[in-house]
C-alpha cells in the first residue's frame, strides 16, 4: 500500500482543466512552490505530490529499506494522487466537467511524467518534459563513476575548490563559442566542439590559451576528458553504452555532483543511491556491474522504458508529449533525452508526426538559465518550463507566459485542444531583472536547429529560422 499526500488548487475561476506539477531530484514534500503558477496564468486546477516522504532534494534515506516508499516515488504518487485529483474536481465543479489534464516536470518531474505514460495512457492529456531523469538504472551508475573520476582532494581532481566551476565552462564556451557561426557566448553546436582540443589549448598550464585566473594540471586534463566520455562497459555480454556524456560546456551543473561538500566518496550524494536504493552496504566499492544490478532491481519501478510505453493507445486517444532539454545541462546530459525520444520514435513509427516534439534549447543549464556576466543570461532559456518561472521577475514571466508563441505549455495546451502542432517557441533572456527583452531566439522542433540569416542583429527572433 502506498502513503503519500498531494496538495490540488481548485481557482474559483476554472478552465476546466487539470495540471499535475512533477518533483525534483529526490527530494519529497509538495511542490507548492512551482504550483501557484497553473492557477494564476492558465486558471487550470493544479496538483502536486509529496512523492510519499518529506526530504530535501539530494536525501535518499528515506528509500533505504523501505519498497514501498521507493514505489510511491517512483510512480504510485503521481498516479493515485492524480486520479484522486479528477474525483474531487468533479465532486467540486460538477461531474463530468474535467476537460482535460495535463502534466509540467522537470529533471525528476519529467520522469514523472514518461514513467506514467508508459504506466497508463490515459491518465493526462499533454505532458511537457524538461530534461527527464528517466534512466535511473543508468543514470545514478553513471554518476557514481563520474565520482570515481574526481575523488575529493586527489591531485588529479578538478572541481577541488568551486573556483573551477567558474573557470573551466567559461573557457570551454569561449573557446567553442564561434563554432555554430555566430559569437554570442553561446555553444549552439557542442557537438563540433572536441574537448580534448579545448582542454589542451586554453585551460592546460602553459597553454598559450591558458587564462590568467587558473588552469589545469596534465593530470587534471585527462579528469576533463575522462568526465566528457560516454560511459561504455565491456563486460561477458559486449560492449554496451552505460550512459552517454554531457556536452562540452555543462561543467557549471556538475557542482551539483561533484563540488567537494557533494563527493564525500564513498558516501556522498554521487555514492548514495547504490546504498538506499540497491541496498549496497556503505564503503561498497564501485564497479561497472552496478548497472546489471540496478537494472536487475530498478528500484521502486522508476525508470521510465520508452520501449515499454503504449505510444499507439497514446496517441489513439489524442495525447501530446512535448519535450526539452538544454545543451548546457551538466545534471541531465541532453544526449540522454535525445535518446529516450529516438528511442520513442524507433518504437512509434508516428511519434514526431502525430503526437510529440522535441526541443533542444542551445545554452541552457538543467531546467532554466543559462551562463551569465552577472546582468544578463547569454542564452534565452525562458520558454514556460515548470520552475523557470520562480527564475525570472513575475513582470518577465507575465511577459511571455500565456502566449503560445513564447509558451511550451500554452503550445502543448493548444495543440491537445485542437490547434496546430507548435512549430518554433522563442525563447527569452531580459536584461538583468528588467522587462527589456535582452535576446529572443526560436528553438526549434528537433532535429531542426535555429539558423542565423542576419549577423547584424543577432538579438532578434527574427533573424533566425529553424532548418
Ligand atoms: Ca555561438
Amino acid at each position: 500500500m502506498g502513503t503519500y499526500r498531494f496538495g490540488l488548487i481548485m481557482p474559483t475561476t476554472w478552465s476546466g482543466s487539470l495540471m499535475t506539477v512533477g518533483s525534483y531530484s529526490y527530494g519529497g514534500g509538495i511542490n507548492w512552490k512551482d504550483m501557484w503558477t497553473g492557477p494564476k496564468y492558465y486558471k487550470l486546477a493544479t496538483l502536486s505530490t509529496d512523492t510519499g516522504h518529506n526530504s530535501t532534494m539530494p536525501d535518499m534515506s528515506w528509500a533505504r529499506g523501505n519498497n514501498q516508499a521507493q514505489i510511491d516515488w517512483g510512480y504510485r504518487s503521481i498516479d493515485g494522487s492524480t486520479r484522486a485529483a479528477k474525483t474531487l474536481l468533479g465532486a467540486y465543479y460538477g461531474q463530468g466537467s474535467l476537460k482535460h489534464s495535463y502534466f509540467s516536470g522537470c529533471s525528476t518531474g519529467g520522469r514523472q511524467g514518461l514513467k506514467q505514460l508508459e504506466f497508463d495512457q490515459s491518465l493526462f492529456d499533454g505532458l511537457l518534459i524538461g530534461a527527464p531523469a528517466w534512466n535511473q538504472t543508468h543514470m545514478l551508475p553513471w554518476l557514481t563513476k563520474l565520482a570515481t573520476l574526481n575523488p575529493p582532494r586527489s591531485p588529479s581532481s578538478i572541481y577541488n575548490n568551486a573556483s573551477k566551476f567558474t573557470l573551466i565552462p567559461r573557457q570551454i564556451r569561449e573557446a567553442c563559442d564561434g563554432l555554430d557561426g555566430i559569437k554570442d557566448h553561446i555553444v549552439s553546436r557542442p557537438d563540433l566542439c572536441n574537448i580534448t582540443r579545448v582542454a589542451q589549448n586554453n585551460l592546460s598550464c602553459g597553454a598559450v590559451g591558458a587564462p590568467s585566473d587558473g588552469c589545469l594540471k596534465p593530470a587534471q586534463i585527462d579528469t576533463l576528458v575522462q568526465l566528457y566520455q560516454n560511459y561504455t562497459i565491456t563486460n561477458a555480454t559486449g560492449r554496451f553504452l552505460g550512459f552517454p556524456a554531457p556536452e562540452p560546456g555543462s561543467d557549471a551543473d556538475f557542482q551539483v555532483y561533484l563540488s567537494p561538500d557533494v563527493t564525500i566518496a564513498p558516501d556522498g550524494f554521487d555514492w548514495q543511491w547504490e546504498i538506499d536504493f540497491l541496498g549496497y552496504s556503505p564503503g561498497y566499492s564501485f564497479s561497472d556491474d552496478i548497472i546489471s544490478d540496478a537494472e536487475k532491481a530498478d528500484p521502486g519501478y522508476a525508470t521510465a522504458k520508452p520501449k515499454s510505453t503504449d505510444w499507439g493507445a497514446f496517441n489513439r486517444r489524442g495525447g501530446k508529449l512535448l519535450m526539452y532539454q538544454g545543451l548546457a545541462d551538466g545534471i541531465i546530459p541532453p544526449k540522454s533525452t535525445t535518446q529516450y525520444y529516438q528511442i520513442m520514435n524507433s518504437a512509434s513509427s508516428e511519434a514526431s508526426s502525430s503526437f510529440a516534439r522535441y526541443y533542444q534549447i542551445p545554452g541552457m543549464h538543467h531546467c532554466w538559465t543559462s551562463d551569465n556576466d552577472g546582468i544578463e543570461y547569454f542564452a534565452p532559456w525562458m520558454v514556460g518550463g515548470i520552475g523557470q518561472q520562480s527564475q525570472a521577475t513575475i513582470a518577465q514571466t507575465e511577459s511571455v507566459i500565456g502566449n503560445s508563441k513564447y509558451d511550451m505549455l500554452r503550445a502543448l495546451m493548444d495543440w491537445v485542444e485542437g490547434k496546430s502542432a507548435p512549430t518554433s517557441i522563442t525563447a527569452t533572456t531580459w536584461v538583468g531583472t528588467t522587462t527589456t527583452v535582452f535576446r529572443q531566439r526560436p528553438v526549434c522542433p528537433y532535429p531542426q536547429r535555429a539558423v542565423n540569416t542576419n549577423p547584424n542583429n543577432i538579438n532578434s527572433p527574427n533573424s533566425w529560422k529553424c532548418s
